[in-house]
């Protein structure tokens, strides 16, 4: 998988992908990540890449040249599978999109900015916007490190047996049971007996218990939701 984001913030979509499980992902070839200052392709003089909005207003929107430049260039040397505006206003990620996003090949994701992206990007050059929640973020940065970041780890090869994505919270819509390690007993806070007793069969019948426990108190709605 390839994975090219867009952005006025390069420097932001660094760390991300500098350490543990994404850095391994792009070490082992498993993905390449592209970070791309949408400023290096305004043929502004000044390398403007934003101006004031067209009926006035506060805030500055994203002009479509350079967006329009960058994709194209992108697009003359492999064809992608989705172009993602992340947008509060977008489709809000969940598990099975991050499922569903992880079994493209070539992935855009334009971060936005300001108070927008001019809407001719929008309507002619984006195939999908995606929200991470009902919250506001700055920009769109840190909503697209963690759109990859719920990809990423996904692929095949990138999480070994014990971190296996099949065990994460959400997978089967249930949330994932407690863990715990050594020691056993802390000051008197005691591991459950049923965890150190050495009985698989039982240990997997304690943790399912407890997932739908876990889901049943604190998120009901995933228990009689389709997704
Ligand atoms: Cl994708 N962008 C911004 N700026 N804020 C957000 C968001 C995205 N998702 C939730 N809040």
């Amino acid at each position: 998988m390839r994975i090219d984001i867009l952005t006025l913030l390069p420097q932001l979509l660094e760390s991300p992908f500098a350490d543990s499980i994404l850095k391994r992902a792009i070490d082992k070839g498993l993905v390449e990540v592209g970070i791309h200052d949408i400023r290096n392709w305004s043929t502004d003089k000044h390398k403007k890449a934003d101006d004031y909005a067209f009926g006035g207003g506060a805030g500055m929107v994203m002009q479509i040249q350079p967006i329009h430049d960058c994709i194209k260039s992108l697009k003359s040397e492999r064809t992608y599978d989705e172009v993602i505006y992340v947008t509060p206003d977008g489709e809000t990620l969940n598990q099975r999109m991050a499922n569903e996003l992880s079994m493209k090949k070539n992935l855009i994701i334009l971060c936005g900015h300001y108070k927008g992206v001019d809407q001719r990007v929008r309507d002619h050059l984006i195939t999908r916007e995606v929200s991470i929640g009902d919250f506001v973020l700055s920009g769109g940065e840190l909503a697209a490190a963690v759109i990859a970041d719920s990809v990423i780890r996904l692929l095949p090869g990138v999480l070994n047996d014990e971190t296996s994505a099949l065990s994460d919270s959400f997978q089967d819509n249930l949330l994932a049971p407690p863990v715990y390690t050594r020691p056993a007993d802390y000051h008197g806070w005691k591991v459950p007996d049923i965890l150190t007793s050495g009985n698989l069969r039982m240990i997997d019948e304690w943790r399912l218990e407890e997932s739908i426990r876990r889901t049943r108190e604190r998120r009901p709605d995933l228990l009689s939701d389709e997704d």
